[in-house]
Protein backbone atom coordinates (compact mmCIF):
# COMPACT_ATOMS: atom_id res chain seq x y z
CA UNK A 1 0.00 0.00 0.00
CA UNK A 2 1.36 3.21 -0.98
CA UNK A 3 1.24 6.49 1.50
CA UNK A 4 0.41 9.81 -0.28
CA UNK A 5 0.40 13.27 1.41
CA UNK A 6 -1.60 15.82 0.32
CA UNK A 7 -1.45 19.42 1.22
CA UNK A 8 -4.58 21.47 0.65
CA UNK A 9 -6.84 18.51 1.35
CA UNK A 10 -9.94 20.16 2.77
CA UNK A 11 -9.79 22.28 -0.60
CA UNK A 12 -12.11 21.67 -4.09
CA UNK A 13 -9.35 19.66 -6.05
CA UNK A 14 -7.77 18.27 -2.32
CA UNK A 15 -10.88 16.55 -2.17
CA UNK A 16 -11.62 14.98 -5.17
CA UNK A 17 -7.98 13.83 -5.25
CA UNK A 18 -7.97 12.33 -1.91
CA UNK A 19 -11.65 10.38 -3.20
CA UNK A 20 -9.32 9.13 -6.58
CA UNK A 21 -6.11 7.98 -4.26
CA UNK A 22 -8.65 6.52 -1.52
CA UNK A 23 -10.52 4.31 -4.16
CA UNK A 24 -6.82 3.61 -5.72
CA UNK A 25 -5.94 1.97 -2.13
CA UNK A 26 -3.59 4.58 -0.92
CA UNK A 27 -3.31 5.38 2.45
CA UNK A 28 -4.01 9.03 2.66
CA UNK A 29 -2.23 11.87 4.87
CA UNK A 30 -3.51 15.18 4.70
CA UNK A 31 -2.13 18.11 6.04
CA UNK A 32 -5.05 20.45 7.81
CA UNK A 33 -4.66 24.32 9.42
CA UNK A 34 -5.31 25.01 12.85
CA UNK A 35 -8.62 26.89 13.30
CA UNK A 36 -10.60 27.99 16.11
CA UNK A 37 -13.33 25.90 14.97
CA UNK A 38 -12.21 22.24 13.32
CA UNK A 39 -13.68 22.32 9.97
CA UNK A 40 -13.18 19.56 7.61
CA UNK A 41 -14.36 21.69 4.29
CA UNK A 42 -15.05 19.42 1.53
CA UNK A 43 -13.37 16.35 2.87
CA UNK A 44 -15.92 16.13 6.33
CA UNK A 45 -17.83 13.29 4.26
CA UNK A 46 -14.42 10.85 4.45
CA UNK A 47 -12.72 12.38 7.05
CA UNK A 48 -12.66 8.99 8.95
CA UNK A 49 -10.46 7.52 5.75
CA UNK A 50 -8.27 10.79 6.11
CA UNK A 51 -4.74 10.73 8.54
CA UNK A 52 -5.09 14.34 9.31
CA UNK A 53 -1.93 16.25 10.35
CA UNK A 54 -1.60 19.51 11.50
CA UNK A 55 0.53 21.83 9.66
CA UNK A 56 0.61 24.82 7.47
CA UNK A 57 2.74 25.43 4.75
CA UNK A 58 4.99 29.07 5.97
CA UNK A 59 5.86 26.35 8.80
CA UNK A 60 8.84 24.09 7.59
CA UNK A 61 9.11 22.00 10.78
CA UNK A 62 5.34 21.37 10.72
CA UNK A 63 6.06 20.09 7.17
CA UNK A 64 9.18 18.42 7.83
CA UNK A 65 7.03 16.77 10.84
CA UNK A 66 4.26 15.67 8.19
CA UNK A 67 6.69 13.98 5.89
CA UNK A 68 8.05 11.90 8.73
CA UNK A 69 4.57 10.53 9.92
CA UNK A 70 3.43 9.94 6.53
CA UNK A 71 6.82 8.32 4.99
CA UNK A 72 4.94 9.19 1.69
CA UNK A 73 5.54 7.92 -1.29
CA UNK A 74 3.80 10.54 -3.39
CA UNK A 75 3.09 14.41 -2.30
CA UNK A 76 0.36 16.49 -3.76
CA UNK A 77 1.08 19.87 -3.01
CA UNK A 78 -2.47 21.74 -3.54
CA UNK A 79 -2.32 23.71 -0.58
CA UNK A 80 -2.13 27.63 -1.34
CA UNK A 81 -4.09 31.07 -0.75
CA UNK A 82 -5.82 30.88 -4.24
CA UNK A 83 -8.17 33.92 -4.59
CA UNK A 84 -6.48 35.68 -7.48
CA UNK A 85 -8.21 38.99 -6.15
CA UNK A 86 -6.90 38.38 -2.12
CA UNK A 87 -3.51 38.26 -3.61
CA UNK A 88 -4.03 42.40 -3.63
CA UNK A 89 -5.15 42.47 -0.49
CA UNK A 90 -2.49 40.07 0.90
CA UNK A 91 1.04 39.65 -1.00
CA UNK A 92 3.18 38.74 1.54
CA UNK A 93 0.75 36.32 3.20
CA UNK A 94 0.50 34.96 -0.27
CA UNK A 95 3.68 35.16 -1.24
CA UNK A 96 4.87 33.25 1.70
CA UNK A 97 1.98 30.11 0.96
CA UNK A 98 2.17 29.97 -2.43
CA UNK A 99 5.82 30.79 -3.16
CA UNK A 100 8.53 30.12 -0.32
CA UNK A 101 5.90 26.97 1.34
CA UNK A 102 6.59 25.23 -2.25
CA UNK A 103 10.41 25.61 -1.27
CA UNK A 104 9.18 24.76 2.36
CA UNK A 105 7.62 21.38 1.31
CA UNK A 106 10.36 20.55 -0.95
CA UNK A 107 12.97 20.67 1.94
CA UNK A 108 10.92 18.44 4.38
CA UNK A 109 10.95 16.20 1.05
CA UNK A 110 14.90 16.08 0.65
CA UNK A 111 15.15 15.84 4.32
CA UNK A 112 13.58 12.83 5.09
CA UNK A 113 12.21 10.78 2.05
CA UNK A 114 13.88 12.41 -1.42
CA UNK A 115 12.67 9.40 -3.38
CA UNK A 116 9.14 10.71 -2.93
CA UNK A 117 7.50 11.95 -6.06
CA UNK A 118 6.18 15.63 -5.95
CA UNK A 119 3.50 17.16 -7.52
CA UNK A 120 3.07 21.15 -7.85
CA UNK A 121 0.05 23.02 -8.19
CA UNK A 122 1.42 25.50 -11.10
CA UNK A 123 -1.35 27.84 -12.67
CA UNK A 124 -2.28 29.16 -16.30
CA UNK A 125 -2.53 32.65 -14.17
CA UNK A 126 1.23 32.38 -14.88
CA UNK A 127 0.66 32.87 -18.73
CA UNK A 128 -1.55 36.42 -17.19
CA UNK A 129 -0.83 38.39 -19.97
CA UNK A 130 -0.64 35.85 -22.86
CA UNK A 131 2.10 35.79 -25.10
CA UNK A 132 0.28 33.31 -27.42
CA UNK A 133 -2.72 31.66 -28.62
CA UNK A 134 -3.59 28.79 -27.17
CA UNK A 135 -1.13 28.32 -23.79
CA UNK A 136 1.61 25.85 -23.69
CA UNK A 137 4.12 23.92 -21.56
CA UNK A 138 6.36 26.48 -24.21
CA UNK A 139 4.58 29.74 -23.83
CA UNK A 140 6.81 32.43 -22.23
CA UNK A 141 4.86 33.78 -18.72
CA UNK A 142 3.82 36.94 -17.74
CA UNK A 143 1.92 36.78 -14.48
CA UNK A 144 -0.45 39.64 -13.68
CA UNK A 145 -1.17 39.22 -10.01
CA UNK A 146 1.15 38.62 -7.01
CA UNK A 147 -0.91 35.25 -7.08
CA UNK A 148 0.65 34.84 -10.23
CA UNK A 149 3.79 35.76 -9.43
CA UNK A 150 4.14 33.93 -6.21
CA UNK A 151 3.35 30.64 -8.31
CA UNK A 152 5.48 30.90 -10.87
CA UNK A 153 8.47 31.42 -8.12
CA UNK A 154 6.72 28.12 -6.99
CA UNK A 155 6.70 26.73 -10.54
CA UNK A 156 10.58 27.55 -11.32
CA UNK A 157 11.57 25.99 -7.84
CA UNK A 158 10.22 22.97 -8.60
CA UNK A 159 12.07 22.50 -11.91
CA UNK A 160 15.17 23.77 -10.34
CA UNK A 161 14.78 20.50 -7.32
CA UNK A 162 14.44 18.92 -9.92
CA UNK A 163 17.38 19.62 -11.90
CA UNK A 164 19.65 20.47 -9.07
CA UNK A 165 18.83 17.44 -6.54
CA UNK A 166 17.06 14.79 -8.87
CA UNK A 167 13.89 15.16 -7.09
CA UNK A 168 11.37 13.55 -9.25
CA UNK A 169 9.31 16.80 -9.12
CA UNK A 170 6.45 17.57 -11.66
CA UNK A 171 4.49 20.74 -12.04
CA UNK A 172 0.89 20.80 -13.45
CA UNK A 173 -0.15 23.96 -15.19
CA UNK A 174 -3.77 23.66 -14.83
CA UNK A 175 -6.27 25.94 -16.38
CA UNK A 176 -9.36 27.39 -14.51
CA UNK A 177 -10.99 24.30 -13.03
CA UNK A 178 -14.58 24.12 -10.90
CA UNK A 179 -17.07 21.80 -9.45
CA UNK A 180 -20.06 21.90 -7.37
CA UNK A 181 -16.94 22.41 -4.49
CA UNK A 182 -15.82 25.82 -5.75
CA UNK A 183 -15.69 28.22 -3.10
CA UNK A 184 -18.54 30.79 -3.29
CA UNK A 185 -15.97 33.68 -4.49
CA UNK A 186 -14.96 32.50 -7.94
CA UNK A 187 -17.11 33.39 -10.28
CA UNK A 188 -18.59 30.34 -11.67
CA UNK A 189 -19.72 29.04 -7.99
CA UNK A 190 -20.72 32.87 -7.17
CA UNK A 191 -23.11 32.84 -10.39
CA UNK A 192 -24.78 29.48 -9.94
CA UNK A 193 -25.45 30.03 -6.30
CA UNK A 194 -27.00 33.05 -7.30
CA UNK A 195 -28.76 31.34 -10.12
CA UNK A 196 -30.13 29.31 -7.63
CA UNK A 197 -31.43 31.81 -5.38
CA UNK A 198 -32.88 34.02 -8.18
CA UNK A 199 -34.89 31.49 -9.68
CA UNK A 200 -35.97 30.19 -6.33
CA UNK A 201 -37.25 33.49 -5.09
CA UNK A 202 -34.59 34.61 -2.74
CA UNK A 203 -32.26 37.12 -4.58
CA UNK A 204 -33.38 39.53 -6.64
CA UNK A 205 -29.78 40.50 -8.64
CA UNK A 206 -26.15 39.34 -8.91
CA UNK A 207 -23.38 41.50 -9.24
CA UNK A 208 -20.06 40.60 -11.05
CA UNK A 209 -17.21 42.37 -12.44
CA UNK A 210 -15.75 42.36 -15.64
CA UNK A 211 -17.94 40.45 -18.04
CA UNK A 212 -15.78 39.88 -21.21
CA UNK A 213 -13.33 38.01 -19.41
CA UNK A 214 -12.49 35.05 -21.28
CA UNK A 215 -11.60 31.39 -19.22
CA UNK A 216 -10.78 27.59 -20.06
CA UNK A 217 -13.30 26.17 -17.55
CA UNK A 218 -13.11 22.52 -16.96
CA UNK A 219 -14.05 20.05 -14.02
CA UNK A 220 -11.70 19.47 -10.79
CA UNK A 221 -12.41 15.73 -10.90
CA UNK A 222 -10.94 15.31 -14.24
CA UNK A 223 -8.00 17.61 -13.44
CA UNK A 224 -6.99 15.74 -10.32
CA UNK A 225 -6.81 12.18 -12.33
CA UNK A 226 -4.06 13.70 -14.49
CA UNK A 227 -1.92 15.06 -11.46
CA UNK A 228 -1.89 11.59 -10.53
CA UNK A 229 -1.13 10.21 -13.94
CA UNK A 230 2.00 12.80 -13.47
CA UNK A 231 2.97 10.78 -10.61
CA UNK A 232 3.00 7.65 -12.47
CA UNK A 233 5.44 8.16 -15.20
CA UNK A 234 9.22 7.27 -15.34
CA UNK A 235 10.43 10.74 -15.15
CA UNK A 236 8.68 13.67 -14.46
CA UNK A 237 7.83 16.63 -16.11
CA UNK A 238 5.50 19.39 -16.31
CA UNK A 239 2.18 19.39 -18.32
CA UNK A 240 -0.53 21.77 -19.23
CA UNK A 241 -4.15 20.78 -18.33
CA UNK A 242 -6.85 22.39 -19.94
CA UNK A 243 -9.82 21.72 -22.68
CA UNK A 244 -9.06 23.83 -25.24
CA UNK A 245 -11.89 25.45 -25.21
CA UNK A 246 -12.37 29.32 -23.93
CA UNK A 247 -15.38 31.47 -23.06
CA UNK A 248 -16.25 34.73 -21.57
CA UNK A 249 -18.00 35.03 -18.24
CA UNK A 250 -21.62 36.61 -19.70
CA UNK A 251 -21.48 33.10 -21.69
CA UNK A 252 -21.42 31.54 -18.52
CA UNK A 253 -23.93 33.50 -16.71
CA UNK A 254 -26.05 32.22 -20.31
CA UNK A 255 -25.55 28.85 -19.84
CA UNK A 256 -26.43 28.95 -16.20
CA UNK A 257 -29.52 30.86 -16.61
CA UNK A 258 -30.26 28.33 -19.48
CA UNK A 259 -30.58 25.74 -17.60
CA UNK A 260 -32.90 26.76 -14.75
CA UNK A 261 -34.78 28.21 -17.93
CA UNK A 262 -34.17 31.71 -17.82
CA UNK A 263 -33.55 33.30 -20.96
CA UNK A 264 -31.02 36.92 -20.12
CA UNK A 265 -30.49 39.77 -22.60
CA UNK A 266 -27.88 42.14 -22.22
CA UNK A 267 -28.51 46.17 -22.67
CA UNK A 268 -25.71 48.79 -21.83
CA UNK A 269 -21.73 48.38 -21.91
CA UNK A 270 -18.98 47.96 -19.11
CA UNK A 271 -19.61 49.19 -16.01
CA UNK A 272 -23.37 50.22 -17.28
CA UNK A 273 -24.03 46.33 -18.54
CA UNK A 274 -27.31 44.82 -17.39
CA UNK A 275 -28.69 41.39 -17.57
CA UNK A 276 -32.22 41.28 -18.04
CA UNK A 277 -34.80 38.27 -17.83
CA UNK A 278 -36.28 37.65 -21.43
CA UNK A 279 -39.77 37.18 -19.98
CA UNK A 280 -40.60 39.72 -17.24
CA UNK A 281 -37.67 42.16 -17.74
CA UNK A 282 -36.10 41.89 -14.16
CA UNK A 283 -32.75 43.15 -13.88
CA UNK A 284 -31.33 40.11 -12.81
CA UNK A 285 -27.11 41.05 -13.62
CA UNK A 286 -25.64 44.38 -12.52
CA UNK A 287 -22.05 45.10 -13.39
CA UNK A 288 -20.21 46.30 -10.48
CA UNK A 289 -16.99 48.03 -10.67
CA UNK A 290 -15.57 46.42 -6.85
CA UNK A 291 -15.35 43.45 -8.84
CA UNK A 292 -12.55 44.64 -11.06
CA UNK A 293 -9.37 43.42 -10.35
CA UNK A 294 -5.84 45.85 -10.51
CA UNK A 295 -4.92 43.86 -13.40
CA UNK A 296 -6.99 41.64 -15.14
CA UNK A 297 -5.80 37.84 -17.42
CA UNK A 298 -8.42 38.65 -20.38
CA UNK A 299 -7.85 35.31 -21.74
CA UNK A 300 -7.28 31.95 -21.19
CA UNK A 301 -6.71 29.14 -23.57
CA UNK A 302 -4.85 25.67 -22.80
CA UNK A 303 -3.57 23.09 -25.18
CA UNK A 304 -3.28 20.19 -23.03
CA UNK A 305 -1.63 18.10 -26.29
CA UNK A 306 1.29 16.91 -24.56
CA UNK A 307 -0.90 15.63 -21.68
CA UNK A 308 -3.70 13.46 -23.51
CA UNK A 309 -0.33 11.80 -26.15
CA UNK A 310 2.19 11.34 -23.01
CA UNK A 311 -0.06 10.44 -20.28
CA UNK A 312 -3.15 9.24 -21.92
CA UNK A 313 -5.20 11.71 -20.32
CA UNK A 314 -8.62 13.27 -21.78
CA UNK A 315 -11.29 15.72 -20.44
CA UNK A 316 -14.62 14.12 -19.32
CA UNK A 317 -16.94 16.40 -18.30
CA UNK A 318 -18.08 19.19 -21.05
CA UNK A 319 -18.59 22.72 -20.21
CA UNK A 320 -22.45 22.28 -20.58
CA UNK A 321 -22.19 19.02 -18.38
CA UNK A 322 -20.36 21.63 -15.65
CA UNK A 323 -22.45 23.76 -15.72
CA UNK A 324 -25.24 21.94 -15.57
CA UNK A 325 -23.83 19.90 -12.43
CA UNK A 326 -23.05 23.11 -10.50
CA UNK A 327 -26.57 24.93 -11.03
CA UNK A 328 -28.40 21.36 -10.13
CA UNK A 329 -26.18 21.12 -6.92
CA UNK A 330 -26.63 24.79 -6.04
CA UNK A 331 -30.61 24.18 -6.74
CA UNK A 332 -30.44 21.63 -4.03
CA UNK A 333 -28.75 23.31 -1.48
CA UNK A 334 -30.92 27.05 -1.95
CA UNK A 335 -33.92 24.64 -1.51
CA UNK A 336 -32.62 22.93 1.44
CA UNK A 337 -32.11 26.40 2.60
CA UNK A 338 -35.25 27.66 2.50
CA UNK A 339 -36.86 24.40 3.33
CA UNK A 340 -34.87 24.83 6.93
CA UNK A 341 -35.84 28.52 6.66
CA UNK A 342 -39.67 27.90 6.37
CA UNK A 343 -39.40 25.43 9.32
CA UNK A 344 -38.07 27.49 12.31
P1 LIG B 1 -8.88 25.83 -2.66
O1 LIG B 1 -10.20 25.15 -2.75
O2 LIG B 1 -8.82 27.28 -2.35
O3 LIG B 1 -8.02 25.02 -1.55
C1 LIG B 1 -6.84 25.55 -1.02
C2 LIG B 1 -6.35 24.66 0.11
O4 LIG B 1 -5.12 25.20 0.60
C3 LIG B 1 -7.30 24.55 1.31
O5 LIG B 1 -7.30 23.23 1.77
C4 LIG B 1 -6.63 25.45 2.34
O6 LIG B 1 -6.91 25.08 3.66
C5 LIG B 1 -5.17 25.18 2.03
N1 LIG B 1 -4.27 26.21 2.56
C6 LIG B 1 -4.30 27.54 2.34
N2 LIG B 1 -3.30 28.14 3.00
C7 LIG B 1 -2.61 27.17 3.66
C8 LIG B 1 -1.48 27.17 4.52
N3 LIG B 1 -0.86 28.30 4.86
N4 LIG B 1 -1.06 25.98 5.01
C9 LIG B 1 -1.71 24.84 4.72
N5 LIG B 1 -2.80 24.78 3.91
C10 LIG B 1 -3.23 25.93 3.39
O7 LIG B 1 -8.06 25.62 -3.99
P2 LIG B 1 -8.28 24.56 -5.21
O8 LIG B 1 -9.17 25.20 -6.22
O9 LIG B 1 -8.59 23.23 -4.66
O10 LIG B 1 -6.81 24.57 -5.86
C11 LIG B 1 -5.82 23.64 -5.43
C12 LIG B 1 -4.45 24.15 -5.85
O11 LIG B 1 -4.41 24.28 -7.27
C13 LIG B 1 -4.08 25.52 -5.32
O12 LIG B 1 -2.68 25.53 -5.10
C14 LIG B 1 -4.43 26.47 -6.45
O13 LIG B 1 -3.65 27.64 -6.36
C15 LIG B 1 -4.06 25.62 -7.63
N6 LIG B 1 -4.80 25.87 -8.88
C16 LIG B 1 -6.15 25.90 -8.87
C17 LIG B 1 -6.84 26.07 -10.07
C18 LIG B 1 -8.35 26.07 -10.12
O14 LIG B 1 -8.89 26.55 -11.12
N7 LIG B 1 -9.03 25.53 -9.12
C19 LIG B 1 -6.11 26.17 -11.26
C20 LIG B 1 -4.72 26.11 -11.23
C21 LIG B 1 -4.07 25.93 -10.02
P3 LIG B 1 -8.10 25.73 4.54
O15 LIG B 1 -9.28 24.81 4.33
O16 LIG B 1 -7.55 25.68 5.91
O17 LIG B 1 -8.35 27.10 4.03
O1 LIG C 1 -12.21 34.75 -11.90
C1 LIG C 1 -13.84 37.56 -13.62
C2 LIG C 1 -12.47 37.79 -13.01
O2 LIG C 1 -11.95 34.39 -9.45
C3 LIG C 1 -12.38 34.40 -13.23
C4 LIG C 1 -8.27 30.32 -9.33
O3 LIG C 1 -8.66 28.98 -9.14
O4 LIG C 1 -8.21 30.05 -11.71
C5 LIG C 1 -8.80 30.80 -10.67
O5 LIG C 1 -8.48 32.19 -10.81
C6 LIG C 1 -12.61 35.64 -14.07
C7 LIG C 1 -11.64 36.79 -13.79
O6 LIG C 1 -10.86 32.81 -11.10
C8 LIG C 1 -16.29 38.40 -11.10
O7 LIG C 1 -12.07 39.15 -13.17
C9 LIG C 1 -15.95 38.82 -13.21
O8 LIG C 1 -11.25 37.38 -14.99
O9 LIG C 1 -13.27 32.73 -10.81
P1 LIG C 1 -12.13 33.66 -10.72
P2 LIG C 1 -9.40 33.22 -11.62
O10 LIG C 1 -9.00 34.57 -11.19
O11 LIG C 1 -9.33 32.90 -13.07
C10 LIG C 1 -6.77 30.10 -11.77
C11 LIG C 1 -6.34 29.22 -12.91
C12 LIG C 1 -6.13 29.80 -10.47
O12 LIG C 1 -5.02 29.28 -10.42
C13 LIG C 1 -6.75 30.42 -9.27
O13 LIG C 1 -6.32 29.74 -8.09
O14 LIG C 1 -13.90 36.14 -13.76
N1 LIG C 1 -14.95 38.03 -12.80
N2 LIG C 1 -16.79 39.07 -12.18
C14 LIG C 1 -15.14 37.74 -11.50
N3 LIG C 1 -14.42 36.96 -10.66
C15 LIG C 1 -14.88 36.83 -9.39
N4 LIG C 1 -14.21 36.04 -8.53
N5 LIG C 1 -16.00 37.49 -8.95
C16 LIG C 1 -16.74 38.29 -9.77
O15 LIG C 1 -17.74 38.86 -9.35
Amino acid sequence: MKNTLITGITGQDGSYLAELLLEKGYNVYGIMRRKSVVDYGNVEHIKDKIHFIYADMTDVISLISAMRISQADEVYNLAAQSFVATSWEQPIATADIDAAGVTNMLEAIRTVKPSAHFYQASTSEMFGLVQEMPQTEKTPFYPRSPYGVAKLYGHWITKNYRESYGLYACSGILFNHESERRGKEFVTRKITDAVARIKQGIQEYMELGNMDSKRDWGHSKDYVRAMWLMLQQETPDDYVIATNETRTVREFVETAFAHVGIQVKWQGEGVDEVGINAENGQVIVKVNKKFFRPAEVDVLLGNPAKAEEKLGWTREIPFAELVTRMVDNDMSLVAEEIKIANLK
